[in-house]
């Protein structure tokens, strides 16, 4: 299969890199990360080790192939739709942290477009080296429900590249839990600078389970059907596996970057009020990530 990976961080790296041990994948990303895999290759350690060969390229615009997978950060997903609308493509895949990006996706791109998440941990260490800090796996399909035949075939595709892939029925709901975790764990990890296990347990594991279960009392009323109690095992179990991960936003801010607080909590925080929901705690971490931004970025 020809897939372009849209997004060369951490996630797209690590999904991008492996896909490359059995497809045509080309990586669109940023220098020096682009140059440094041009010349030496892409080089994958942690739970699998491996150095692959992807093409890769600054410039997105006007690719083709069977398969794109969008992995931009959520603010991105904009510009890298109207990118992406140049090129062709039979199917597009986002896996992306947030609600809402396979409707920008879809408003610009003609192909059907699929919702995925990953519960992968991944790092971009340095140029060229991305590592696996935790097992994950990734659900995908339609994002308005039920299952198709393109939704199958994208996930065997991944299947055949070592990476754990479903195709489900309830996509949507899929969205919700993993809104809920990334609620939970991201900013609780960003603001304290600790490593995902440490949320396993104390005071802090209660501020993530707590906004987790807010998020499910917003999904909800957003008509989907998830329960506390499997938003809480849900996180329990991510935490489990991701243990040794610095969380996407953690990274963000060690890195000094815009974070994806508008589209994890800050979504929740915009659902919660249409419903007249009060979500305290998610309203706290969205203020405190919030500040931090307004002190350490130009949100570039
Ligand atoms: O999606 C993640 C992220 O860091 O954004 C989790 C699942 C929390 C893994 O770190």
């Amino acid at each position: 299969m020809e897939i372009v990976v849209f997004g060369a961080g951490s996630l797209g790296s690590l999904l991008g890199g492996l896909l490359a041990s059995e497809h045509r994948v080309t990586l669109v990303g940023r220098d020096p990360h682009v140059s440094t895999i041009r010349s030496e290759g892409l080089s994958i350690t942690g739970r699998f080790d491996r150095t692959v060969a992807p093409e890769a390229t600054t410039d997105g615009a006007g690719l083709a192939a069977d398969l794109v997978v969008v992995t931009v950060k959520s603010f991105d997903t904009e510009d890298a739709a109207r990118t992406l609308a140049t090129g062709e493509f039979d199917v597009a895949l986002s896996v992306q942290n947030g609600i809402g990006n396979e409707e920008t996706l879809s408003k610009h791109l003609d192909c059907p477009v699929l919702a995925g998440t990953a519960t992968y941990g991944a790092r971009l260490d340095s140029p060229g080296h991305v590592d696996c800090t935790g097992h994950g796996e990734l659900t995908l399909g339609p994002r308005d429900g039920g299952v198709s035949s393109v939704a199958k075939d994208v996930a065997e595709a991944f299947t055949a590249a070592d990476i754990e892939a479903n195709a489900v029925p309830d996509m949507s709901r899929k969205l919700w839990e993993k809104l809920a975790v990334n609620a939970g764990i991201n900013p609780v990890t960003a603001l304290s600078r600790v490593r995902n296990g440490v949320l396993g347990e104390g005071s802090a594991s209660e501020i993530s389970r707590t906004a987790a279960v807010e998020t499910a009392h917003v999904a909800r009323a957003e008509g989907a059907d998830l329960s506390s109690h499997t938003v809480l095992s849900r996180i329990d179990a991510v935490i489990d596996a991701t243990a040794r991960n610095q969380s996407s936003m953690y990274q963000d801010v060690l890195a000094g970057r815009r974070t994806e607080i508008e589209a994890i909590n800050g979504a929740v925080l915009e659902r919660a009020e249409v419903h007249g929901i009060d979500v305290p705690v998610n309203r706290t971490l969205t203020a405190l990530i919030r500040a931090w931004e307004r002190e350490n970025t130009d949100k570039k």
